[in-house]
């Protein structure tokens, strides 16, 4: 798939049309302010627009999957109409199918296919991209599921069985992506020590989204972060050196910085290239 090919790091720009997300909720719930903050996302750089309906925050509630798609399918059909490749954040086949008809190019499972059976068998039959990402519940109670002897050997354990899920259901080899999920069932050092072992990631062959953008763990000590807008400084950092790493995106709420971070890293290694 032409999205997933190799190359300079891609940014996912987030798009959450919920009233609850932890950093952007209730900002982007009114569909004509959605799509144009779509636009926004994609005239900063973002080379793809991930549009969620259901917030993952710890403690969040679900919405019906008739009110998520409610919220996902208007702006998906408006960006993807103008070109834009959108990716949809859910957890859910029905969402997932009706996603794609609507023009999503790649489905965003944070799940990986855990939360509902029928999710791996909807993505192969659409021919829509996958995303896997590490995932060990719902985010109700997920830090009791933080748990790990080794958390990059768990995580890549995990991930890869996932992987292998996708395949038997179908879905292209090509047509996979995979997340280390940062923030999911992580506590604050897991979360270092994943961003640490990155390459053991990359290891597992397929191309790695990295989605650390305003979470807790990139605070500054003392609290001097009361937002998480304030993390975006931080977000940018992880953006550089990952992106020197040319890992495959980074989905992010603030698209310009990153897209000058990647900029940054490309100029460098150009430079090394020319000796
Ligand atoms: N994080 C969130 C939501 N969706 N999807 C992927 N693939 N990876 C992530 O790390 C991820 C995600 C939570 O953040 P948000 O509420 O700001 O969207």
């Amino acid at each position: 798939m032409e999205v997933f090919a190799a190359g300079p790091t891609r940014v996912m720009g987030i798009l959450n049309v919920t009233p609850d997300s932890f950093s952007d909720g209730g900002r982007w719930t009114d569909l004509d302010r959605a799509v144009a903050h779509g636009r926004e996302l994609v005239a900063a750089g973002a080379a793809i627009v991930d549009v969620g309906g259901e917030s993952t925050r710890p403690g969040a509630e679900r919405p019906s999957a008739a009110e998520e798609l409610r919220r996902v399918l208007p702006v998906v059909e408006a960006l993807a109409a103008e070109g834009t490749v959108v990716s949809v954040d859910t957890m859910r086949a029905d969402v997932a199918a009706a996603a794609v008809a609507a023009g999503a190019a790649i489905i965003n499972d944070v799940s990986g296919g855990l939360a509902d059976p029928e999710m791996l068998a909807a993505v192969a039959a659409s021919g829509a991209g996958y995303v896997t990402m590490h995932w060990r519940g719902h985010s109700f109670g997920m830090y009791d599921q933080a748990r790990y002897h080794d958390v990059v050997a768990e995580v890549c354990a995990e991930l890869a069985s996932r992987v292998e899920a996708a395949l038997e259901a179908g879905i292209e080899p090509a047509s996979l992506a995979i997340d280390p999920g940062f923030g999911f069932a992580k506590d604050y050092s897991h979360n270092w020590t994943l961003l640490a072992g990155l390459e053991r990631v990359e290891a597992l062959g397929y191309p790695v989204l990295v989605g650390v953008s305003r979470k807790g763990f990139l605070g500054r000590p003392g609290g001097l972060d009361a937002r998480p807008t304030d993390r975006d400084a931080a977000t940018v950092a992880v953006t550089a050196l990952v992106a020197a790493r040319r890992v495959w995106a980074v989905r992010t709420h603030e698209v310009f910085s990153q897209v000058a971070a990647i900029s940054v890293a490309e100029r460098i290694r150009a430079a090394g290239e020319q000796g």
